[in-house]
């Protein structure tokens, strides 16, 4: 179900009053600041400190509205139709820009599944690789900056290297808590973590494809490079937990009476008893995709019980990749897979509706008969279920007369969690600047102009 705007509004509608008495105060400022000008050099530095005191101040509450709305919509249904349309937050407009692979030359809206890309923090360096820019020597340091010993593994660095900077520091040890933090390990620069997008808005703009021209630097060859940046993670993570609490049995126990508990809410007698033979006397199993074929149940059974079964054990799983949002460059990463492969998964995936998809097991269908061993070969690191989302927000205020840009990533395991929240304005405006000149000039419905595919 796709939110109303009425319902958001509602939910969420921010302080009115204060808001305007926001904008009149910076107009204010603005037209002291403009005076200024005419006065000495040290007048000026300190009127446009004040000004920038004040859009702060303005910035922040703008981005609480950010977070408001992101809450909202990440606990109302989660639907990929969600969040696709500007929305209204008391007087503030906001959209979520989202990157898309098919498309280059104008921005697109919708939330962002975390799920649906790698997390540097779980992917082997197998999967790091096949990320696009990446190196063996960059997927070999990010696997020394996290793991928590200091032997250096081929081509990496530990402490050795980083003592010896300039500006000396240790490796983590420890799992990264944001793609910023990349920019410490060896090798990782801005160009390979945020390409030519250095606004980070999907598009390719003027100064990304005019080579050195102006900044950023970039190959001028007509299409957006967007780094690593769309493809990476560290917030991916699902419940490994039944409804009762519990964790989920794992299908190489010793004892199989829990996973037998499992199949008999599920199949009747005859086929309880016959895949449970079946599991008994294939034992162990890879993955549940392995277990799939070994147990011989069919997928229609397999769809039923693979979400309360599970291959490991502990509270939470990190890092797994939704087969349903993930993108090309994402599917791409996963072990084993070369291209031809995952155009099959896309293909197969873009034939069937959402709810055709309910487990992994679909992946067993797509690849058919022959595809066996690829199937299990990916069936460690996918999943189905999303329970993190980002959302690049622009929020916009008095007709573009003021902006702010958020990154916020909500967890939405239990309620919604803000998990980060980035201030990212300094970035820019993102759309086309057509569209913020339209807002300033004309008097038509905010709405209106922010999903006019004639101005994108
Ligand atoms: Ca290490
Ligand atoms: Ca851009
Ligand atoms: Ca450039
Ligand atoms: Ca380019």
């Amino acid at each position: 179900m796709k939110p109303t705007h009425t319902s958001t509004n509602h939910c969420i509608r921010s302080p009115r009053n204060r808001g305007t008495i926001l904008i009149v105060t910076i107009w204010i400022i603005t037209l002291l600041a403009g005076m200024a000008l005419v006065f000495a050099h040290t007048m000026r530095i300190e009127e446009r400190a004040n000004g920038n005191r004040i859009y702060q101040t303005q910035s922040r509450e703008l981005a609480n509205g950010a977070i408001a709305y992101a809450q909202a919509a990440a606990t109302q249904a989660i639907d990929t139709e969600l969040a696709q349309d500007p929305q209204a937050v008391g007087d503030d407009w906001i959209v979520l820009i989202t990157p898309d692979e098919e498309q280059d030359d104008r921005a697109s809206y919708g939330m962002i599944d975390e799920a649906g890309k790698v997390n540097i923090n779980t992917a082997t360096q197998e999967m790091l690789e096949k990320l696009p820019g990446m190196t063996e020597e960059l997927a070999a340091a990010l696997i020394d900056w996290r793991d928590g010993n200091s032997d250096v593994t081929t081509n990496g660095a530990e402490d050795e290297y980083y003592l010896l900077l300039d500006e000396p520091y240790t490796a983590k040890n420890g799992a990264l808590e944001s793609i910023d933090e990349l920019q410490l390990v060896k090798g990782f620069t801005r160009q390979i973590i945020y390409g030519e997008d250095t606004n980070r808005n999907g598009v390719l703009d003027a100064n990304e494809n005019d080579g050195d021209e102006s900044e950023p630097p970039d190959n001028a060859d007509g299409t957006l490079d967007p780094g690593i940046f769309p493809y990476v993670t560290v917030h991916s993570i699902q419940s490994n937990q039944n409804d009762n609490g519990q964790n989920k049995p794992n299908i190489n126990n010793t004892n199989l009476n829990a996973v037998s508990t499992v199949l008999q809410e599920e199949l009747d007698a005859g086929r309880h008893a016959i895949v449970m033979n079946n599991i008994r006397n294939n034992r162990p199993f890879t993955n549940l995709i392995d277990f799939y074929y070994k147990s011989q149940m069919t997928l229609e059974e397999f769809d039923k019980v693979s979400d309360k079964l599970s291959q490991s054990n502990g509270e939470n799983v990190r890092g797994k990749i939704n087969i349903n949002s993930a993108s090309k460059k994402v599917l791409m990463c996963l072990p084993q897979l070369e291209e031809a492969d995952v155009d099959t998964l896309i293909s197969y995936r873009s034939s069937k509706s959402q709810e055709e998809l309910t487990s992994i097991g679909w992946v067993t269908e797509a690849f058919g008969e022959d595809g066996r061993e690829k199937a299990i070969a990916i069936g460690g690191v996918i999943t189905t279920q999303s329970n993190q989302y980002a959302f690049d927000a622009l929020v916009i205020r008095a007709k573009g007369r003021s902006y702010a840009r958020r990154y916020i990533v909500i967890d939405t395991r239990e309620g919604a969690l803000v998990r980060s929240s980035q201030d990212i304005t300094h970035l820019g405006w993102p759309l086309n600047h057509k569209v913020l000149t339209t807002l300033k000039t004309e008097d038509d419905d905010p709405e209106e102009i922010l999903s006019d595919e004639s101005l994108k």
